[in-house]
């Protein structure tokens, strides 16, 4: 990491956020203010996931959770949907080496079933071979939605309860039926792209999160602006402490 940087001497190293978890937003709008197709702001996007995933497995997160695609973004023309399908196969052929190398634990969130079976087996096969890693979780919200989640899990409750399987409702246990099970909940999320909304995403894990948006597109973010949220997460506890 280079330490010419002026804000990486402001950061806390400390009191970096456990777990950061972003909505990846504006990569459209990137491109075509620039002229070009949609999808070589995905493309784009996909070479800042990259740099963002090195960047935060070097400051020792504990969780990553990237907002990749939405159970709403089926609804896009059929062509930007197949480019976007198949950009977890190209991350992950390029990619996968060093986050095994760096013992990088990735997980997949979301409705894997109704994803194309080519997707679904490049998306599990890197789940299976870095099961075992003790490194940072990268977590891709992957045909996620909040609300879905909830419901599934409502549903696997209300099930064991009738088999009477489950002695009391709290949050702990509800937790535990969420996509999310294994992961503590998100301390910082950040929006790109302008829009101040959470769009179904996380609504339960959220609870206590601090929020940061940017105007910032993704295909624009670097790591400086991680660290920029990074360091108003820090003040803003600081204040916590104070009263
Ligand atoms: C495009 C900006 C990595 C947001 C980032 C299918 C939109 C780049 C993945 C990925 C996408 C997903 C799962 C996985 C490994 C990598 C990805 C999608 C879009 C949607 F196991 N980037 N990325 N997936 N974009």
């Amino acid at each position: 990491m280079a330490n010419e940087n002026h804000i990486e001497g402001k950061i806390d190293k400390n009191k970096i956020p456990a777990h950061i978890a972003i909505i990846m937003d504006g990569n459209g709008r990137w491109a075509t203010e620039k002229g070009l197709p949609r999808h070589e702001g995905h493309r784009q996007g996909v070479e800042v996931v990259r740099e963002i995933v090195r960047y935060c497995s070097k400051l020792n997160l504990k969780a990553l959770t990237l907002y990749a695609f939405s159970t709403e973004n089926w609804k896009r023309p059929l062509s930007e949907v197949n480019y976007l399908m198949s950009l977890p196969e190209k991350y992950l052929k390029e990619e996968l080496p060093e986050l095994i190398k760096n013992k990088v634990v990735v997980k997949v969130i979301g409705d894997q079933d109704k994803l194309p079976d080519k997707v679904r087996r490049a998306t599990s096969e890197a789940v299976k071979k870095t099961a075992e890693n003790d490194g940072m979780i990268l977590n891709f919200a992957f045909n996620y939605g909040s609300r879905a989640e909830i419901l599934t899990a409502v549903r696997k409750i209300v099930a064991e309860a009738e088999k009477g399987k489950i002695k009391k409702i709290d949050e702990k246990l509800f937790s535990s039926y969420l996509y999310t099970a294994e992961i503590p909940d998100p301390d910082l999320l950040i929006r790109t792209s302008g829009e101040k909304r959470i769009s179904n995403f996380l609504l339960w894990q959220i609870a206590y999160a601090e929020l940061w948006f940017t105007d910032v597109y993704w295909p624009d973010f670097k790591p400086d602006h991680l660290l920029e949220a990074i360091y108003d997460y820090q003040s803003r506890k600081r204040k916590f402490g104070k009263i």
